[in-house]
């Protein structure tokens, strides 16, 4: 090897060392979090924030690093990791935890918040903190919530304008029996799939399409392949923060509060980049081309929906949940 070439190896070596010594970060510990959006996601950039934070609180005991991009996998799997403490912290939507946690069925009702700031009132009270504390049981701990806007249809087959026009389409949702069950009283037919295969199940024609907020049906890409969008705002369901039982509890009550604190405190942050992003990602779908249908009549939506509240909100303490919800002003 010449020595030209020696140097300019061990130049890389070392340019290597410093990149991944930038990654890892200062911290003592770091703690690995997952999050199936790209790099510079609401959510991603929320909990980037949430470790500096968190960093800054410990005098450096503790920070995190995103996993961003499912790069540690969709997240049925990565909150099963979660759980056993393989992966510290995963930033998920509530859907998925629905099969697992009841309560967090309750927030994921189809029409269950009347607008955005409903929710954000009853998820920043009590509600929103006994459905946090109902993770420990499942060995997780709930560290806040963040928005997820709301979710409507969109597909490649036609504009919906109406129920009538959903009736034998096919539509992806989250690995949440209540979503399939959700989708059939509309009279469609609902296939569970990772997110990371809606993209090419609608290109193939597996699927007719799916349901989502702006931002994510932006940053997915969906809306190159699903062109027609209907604002029936069917879901506002939160998205949450969680850490790892197992983590937790390698944690001094000290930096177990400092964890509770930062998570808390980047919620303001995530709601504004949120906001700034909804408007961001329109303007992008609608000069791509997209048809969005905005003016629809919710009513027969909202009608549709009964049975599905009748099968999922059966227990005394579910039932005085929704209460509870539809009384907050
Ligand atoms: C996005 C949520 C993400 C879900 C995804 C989905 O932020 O957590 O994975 O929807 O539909 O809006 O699976």
């Amino acid at each position: 090897m010449t020595f030209l070439k020696k140097m300019s190896m061990a130049l890389l070596a070392s340019a290597a060392l410093a990149l991944a010594s930038v990654s890892a970060q200062a911290a003592d510990r770091v703690l690995r979090s997952s999050d199936t959006h790209p790099d510079g996601y609401p959510t991603v950039e929320a909990v980037k924030h949430m470790g500096k934070l968190l960093e800054e609180k410990t005098g450096g005991r503790l920070g995190v690093e995103v996993f961003h991009s499912a790069q540690l996998g969709e997240e049925k799997d990565t909150i099963e990791q979660t759980q056993f403490g393989v992966i510290d912290m995963n930033r998920v939507s509530l859907g998925p935890f629905n099969n697992i946690i009841e309560e967090t069925q309750v927030p994921s009702l189809p029409y269950i918040f009347r607008s955005v700031e409903h929710m954000h009132k009853v998820m920043d009270g009590p509600i929103g903190e006994e459905i946090l504390a109902a993770f420990e049981a499942h060995d997780l701990i709930g560290l806040a919530f963040y928005d997820g806007g709301s979710r409507s249809f969109y597909n490649s087959q036609k504009p919906i304008k109406s129920v009538d026009d959903l009736k034998g389409m096919k539509f992806r949702v989250m690995q949440s029996d209540m979503f399939v069950d959700m989708v059939g009283a509309l009279g469609a037919n609902a296939t569970p799939m990772p997110y990371g295969e809606v993209y090419s199940s609608i290109q193939t024609g597996v699927i007719d399409g799916a349901e989502n907020n702006w931002p994510s049906y932006d940053s997915s890409g969906h809306f190159e392949v699903a062109k027609h969008y209907t604002l029936d705002q069917h879901l506002i369901v939160p998205e949450v923060l969680v850490m790892s039982k197992k983590t937790w509890d390698s944690l001094s009550p000290e930096d177990q509060a400092a964890v509770r604190e930062a998570a808390k405190a980047s919620v303001p942050y995530m709601r504004e980049l949120w906001a700034a992003q909804e408007k961001k990602s329109e303007e992008k779908i609608r000069a791509a081309g997209v048809e969005v249908v905005s003016e629809i009549d919710k009513g027969p939506f909202i009608e549709a929906m009964k049975p599905v509240y009748e099968k999922y909100v059966k227990s005394e303490k579910l039932k005085d949940m929704v209460k509870r919800i539809q009384e907050t002003q």
